[in-house]
This record gives C-alpha cells, structure tokens and sequence, in this order.
C-alpha cells in the first residue's frame, strides 16, 4: 500500500499571533512507521509525521504546546503518541486510545507518560467497531485518575448517541463538535442538536476545530466561522481548538495550517474568548497540575 500524506510541508506563517502559553489541543503523531508500525486494522497508511515535524510546525505557527491524540491508523498501540509526548519536555500530553481490557496498572503506566484521557472513535470509516457498553466501563475505570473522556462521532449518530453520553461520568470532550453540516448555518438541525446536548449537560465540551474538514466553502472558511463563533461566545469555559495537524484523510484538500489559525480571532474575538479558548480550558484539563 503506498503511503499518503495528507499535510503541507510549507504551511503559511499566521497573520494572527496567539496568546503566549497557546495550546493546540488536537495533533496526531504517525510513527515512524520503522519504530512505531500502523495497526493491521489501520484504514489509512499515512507517511511518518514525527514529533519534531510537529513541535516545528508549533513553533512555526506560535503555539506553545500540544495535546496528541492517539490516531486511528495506530489502533491501540499508544507508544508513538507516548513517544510523542516524552520528546516535548513538558510541552505535550495526550489522549490514548486503549483495548477495553487494559489493566489498571497499564492505565498508571499511561498516565505517567502523559495521558490525561481516552478518545472513543465513533466513525465507521475509521475503525470496525465502537462498543459502547465496553467502553463505558473503560470511562468508570479511568474517571478516578481524573482523566476525561473524547469521543468523535457524526451528527446522524448524536441523537442515538445520547444515553452513552449520559452515562458517562467524566468530562467529555466532542471532537469536531461531532461533525455539524455546516451548510445548514448557525441555526440548522445539526448545530441546534448539539447546542441542547451542551445544555443540558454541563459535563460535555466542543472542539471547535476541523473546519478543514467541515467547512463547503473552504478558506478563509467564513461560513465555519458564522456557524461556530456562537458556539465559543456561548459556551466559552467549555470549549477547546486544535490544528488536527498532520490533517488525517485530508490528502485531497489539504489545508494551510497558517489559514486555519487565522480563524481564531474570528471564531473568538475578544481577548477573554481567545485566553479561554486556548490557554485556560485546555490547561485544566491536561496540565491541571500547572494552573
Ligand atoms: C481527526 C479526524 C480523522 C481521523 C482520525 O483517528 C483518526 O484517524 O481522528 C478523520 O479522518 O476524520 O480528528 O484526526
């Protein structure tokens, strides 16, 4: 199988600076592959995306650290986001991505390398199954580490999704706000369901990231924008935003990373929005230590 890529090599320098002690809180690391193979279940053979590709491309753009979050073409094997995390001096944590019948043990083993939450991947393009009744006892079993729980799903799944979400006992974290159209602006179906699961539970939080993904329009990506800037002004202490560098399955569009951080002063544009957003919610959830 030969191996994509799915992210640029010369990613424009932002116009906007971030805040200092910024964080990007969706990365994946691939391999390299000769240290660290894909998963016999991987549905995507990507090329290497190192660690030091990505603290280059943080530095490059002016964020100042990283949350990795395990990807799927590694399966459950953690050890390149480990070995990801341990080369950031500091500058990283992660979220894995575990068999349900880890041990207790192996779960301290990840939080000593830096984990701080697993990610239940919902996407059938993605991975083959997604148990729910197992993974809620993988989210019983790490709420006492103070971890948290991410989950990515898409809009046609949210309704169904529900009880899941209910039962878990952690914070949660959505990724991509679970995949919205966008299309269907501010006030469309999908973004109104989304909006009453974050009201009506406290515990849940928006990754207001992915408008490579999401966005009809593409850059400067106004219509993401109109539709998720209510989002963050809404919700601001639950809400996080990540680069999602190296940018899996994206090889056919893929995006500036330098026009993706230009969206912030938009999607957040006041100040206090933009410290929320980048510094203060990601900083308590994944180096509560610091703050
Ligand atoms: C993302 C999105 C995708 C992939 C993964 O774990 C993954 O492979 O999350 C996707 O293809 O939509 O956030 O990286």
């Amino acid at each position: 199988m030969s191996r994509i890529r799915s992210w640029s090599d010369a990613p424009s320098k932002p116009r906007w600076v971030p805040p200092a002690g910024a964080v990007d809180a969706h990365v994946h690391v691939f391999g390299p592959e000769t240290d660290f193979p894909f998963s016999p279940k991987a549905k995507y053979h990507p090329e290497d995306a190192t660690p030091d590709m990505l603290f280059a491309l943080r530095d490059h753009l002016g964020f100042s650290r990283n949350v990795i979050v395990q990807a799927s073409c590694h399966g459950v094997d953690n050890r390149a986001t480990l070995a990801g995390i341990a080369r950031a001096g500091g500058k990283a944590r992660g979220v894995a991505v575990v068999d349900p019948a880890i041990s207790d043990t192996e779960l301290q083993v990840l939080h000593a390398g830096g984990i701080r939450a697993v990610r239940f991947n919902f996407l059938k393009r993605l991975v083959d199954d997604a148990p729910r009744d197992r993974f809620l006892d993988v989210a019983r079993r790490i709420a006492p580490l103070g971890w948290h729980v991410v989950v990515y799903f898409e809009a046609e799944i949210l309704d169904d999704l529900r009880p899941f979400l209910a039962a878990i006992p952690t914070i949660i974290v959505v990724d991509h706000l679970g995949r919205p159209d966008i299309a269907q602006g501010p006030d469309g179906a999908d973004l109104a369901a989304f909006r009453a699961l974050l009201d009506d539970h406290p515990n849940i939080w928006a990754k207001v990231s992915g408008a490579e993904r999401l966005s009809p329009q593409g850059p400067p990506y106004d219509d993401f924008v109109a539709a998720i800037a209510p989002v963050v002004a809404d919700f601001p202490d639950r809400v996080l935003w990540g680069t999602d560098w190296p940018h899996p399955n994206m090889e056919d569009r893929i995006p500036d990373d330098g026009a993706l951080v230009d969206i912030l002063p938009r999607l957040a544009p006041t100040q206090t929005l933009q410290r929320k957003l980048l510094i203060d919610n990601p900083m308590r959830l994944y180096w509560p230590d610091a703050v």
